[in-house]
């Protein structure tokens, strides 16, 4: 078998589970606190967007005050020295792997640290509340900015960029996501079909589990260093 040269690593909120980010479909999750139809569609926003902003606001100033953990810093390490391709794609829109020092890296799902104005199309780094309807710093105009999150429904960022990297590895691994929303947890299959091997380190076994040559499972603060080691 030739050397493993170009790796894909797909993370979900199980990554930054031991932050004390809350993952969605835990027990005790997002999903369970809050119904996914009033808070994370583009009909949600249309029909209450305040309760949308508030939501978002929250969850913006909550990140804001949790650190990377030890599975981000063991990614960052290896994005650092990997000397072949290497992708980071990330459901999370926490910036726990950036801060963590990760660079090749794909925020598939928006991120909360950004918003994006639907005027000016304009995607800007924001920190504060948009409950306030502030103006977009790129156009100026006021009422156009919305949580720069992928909704249920909405496509995701960078698509070609992810599917041409996943054609292109030998290694896919998959860390901390349920396997439950598509299109990321297609992704497994996509990277059997073009030759990768696959692993998966996960809590427990995700939906598609069993697509993975090796699948480990426990905590990603354990799992991940192991691995990267
Ligand atoms: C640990 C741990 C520890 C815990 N250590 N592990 C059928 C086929 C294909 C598609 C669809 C379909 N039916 C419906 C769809 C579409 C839909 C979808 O997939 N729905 C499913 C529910 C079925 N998908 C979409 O709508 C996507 N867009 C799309 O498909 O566009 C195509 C298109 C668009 C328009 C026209 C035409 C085509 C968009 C999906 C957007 C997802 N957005 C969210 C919410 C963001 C908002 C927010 O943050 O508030 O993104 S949903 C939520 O789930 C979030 C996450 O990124 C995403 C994935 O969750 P993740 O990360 O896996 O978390 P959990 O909680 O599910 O799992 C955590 C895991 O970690 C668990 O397994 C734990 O065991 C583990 N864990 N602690 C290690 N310490």
């Amino acid at each position: 078998m030739s050397p493993i040269q170009n790796i894909v690593i797909l993370t979900g909120a199980g990554v930054s589970a031991e932050s004390g980010i809350d993952t969605f479909r835990d027990a005790g999750g997002l999903w369970e606190q809050h119904r996914v139809e009033d808070v994370a569609t583009p009909e949600a926003f249309e029909r209450d967007p305040d309760l949308v902003f508030r939501f978002y606001d929250m969850r913006r100033e909550a990140i804001q005050t949790k650190q990377p953990n030890a599975a981000h810093r063991a990614l960052a390490r290896l994005d650092a020295e990997w000397p072949g391709e290497l992708t980071i794609v990330t459901q999370n829109v926490d910036d726990l792997h950036e801060r963590a020092g990760a660079r090749r890296l794909i925020h598939m799902h928006g991120e909360h640290l950004t918003a994006w104005c639907t005027g000016c199309d304009a995607h800007v780094p924001w920190t504060g509340a948009l409950i306030d309807r502030p103006a977009c710093p790129a156009c100026g105009v006021r009422g156009h900015l919305r949580p720069d999150i992928v909704w249920f429904g909405e496509m995701p960022y960078r698509m070609d960029e992810i599917y041409h990297a996943i054609n292109r590895a030998d290694l896919f691994v998959s860390i901390g996501t349920s396997g439950a929303v598509y299109p990321a947890a297609g992704f497994v299959r996509e990277a059997r079909a073009t030759g990768a091997l696959t692993l998966e380190l996960n809590m427990e076994p995700s939906q598609g589990s069993h697509w993975f040559d090796e699948a480990r499972h426990g905590p990603a603060t354990e799992l991940v260093p192991q691995w990267v080691e």
